[in-house]
């Protein structure tokens, strides 16, 4: 498995990169999806999951973090393509860090291409990595407040999941005050309140992901 560095870019033009990265993927048919969320929230066992039911998509993932190669390994292990990224340091991706993790993973055949980002709720809402979605999960131990704590991210996001509804029981986290709080902030926003460990609400999130890449592949508007 590949593993690369890359470190921030110099730039000084994120969002003009981010665009022609966007471009440059719709050409291929190709959806980038940039999932945050905290560190532990579920952003790789939900990756998993979505592998093993959307078996008829090609995914590919690329892990960035700071160390290590577990999640990588986690995503290959299930026979998916993965890549790697270590940051540098950096607690976030940009547009430039991005391309360079695309052009080392060299895939033109992959349909779907999630970019799980560094665990944290501030710095990647930052930065346009030229992905075509961007998507946040908020898990039910972190708490309901969370919007209004850390707006820039539900702003930024086009879908919120709401993972680990299977622990709801045994936490005070009001699904449809937090609901509300992310729609104050962005009315837009999809919502899908999940357990990826039970497969509870994964149906609707799989079926707005297919939706949105035929939408991609179209080359329409609407994505
Ligand atoms: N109960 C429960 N635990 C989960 C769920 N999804 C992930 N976890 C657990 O949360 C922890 C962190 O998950 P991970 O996917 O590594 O989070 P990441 O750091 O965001 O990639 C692990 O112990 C997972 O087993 C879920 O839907 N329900
Ligand atoms: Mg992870």
């Amino acid at each position: 498995m590949k593993i690369i560095k890359v470190g921030a870019s110099v730039t000084q033009s994120n969002d003009r990169d981010a665009e022609l990265q966007r471009l440059q993927l719709k050409a291929k048919g190709q959806l980038m999806i940039n999932l945050m969320s905290s560190p532990g929230s579920g952003k790789t066992t939900l990756l998993s999951r979505l592998i093993r039911d959307m078996k008829d998509v090609k995914i590919a993932v690329m892990e960035a973090d700071i160390e290590s190669a577990v999640d990588a390994e986690r995503i290959e292990a299930l026979g998916a393509k993965a890549i790697q990224v270590h940051t540098d340091g950096m607690c976030h991706m940009d547009a430039g860090m991005t391309a360079r993790s695309l052009q080392a993973m060299d895939d033109d055949e992959s349909e779907l291409i999630f970019l799980e980002n560094v665990g944290n709720l501030i710095c990647p809402a930052e930065y346009d990595t030229g992905a075509g979605l961007n998507m946040m999960i908020l898990s039910v131990p972190e708490g309901d407040d969370k919007p209004l704590k850390y707006p820039l991210m539900f702003e930024k996001s086009d879908a919120l999941v709401i993972s680990k509804t299977d622990a709801l029981p045994y936490f005070s986290f009001d699904v449809s005050r937090c609901c509300e709080r992310a729609r104050k902030l962005n009315p837009q926003i999809r919502i899908f309140p999940v357990s990826a460990k039970t497969g509870e609400g994964m149906g609707e999130l799989e079926a707005w992901l297919r939706e949105k890449l035929a939408g991609w592949k179209a080359g329409g508007k609407e994505v």
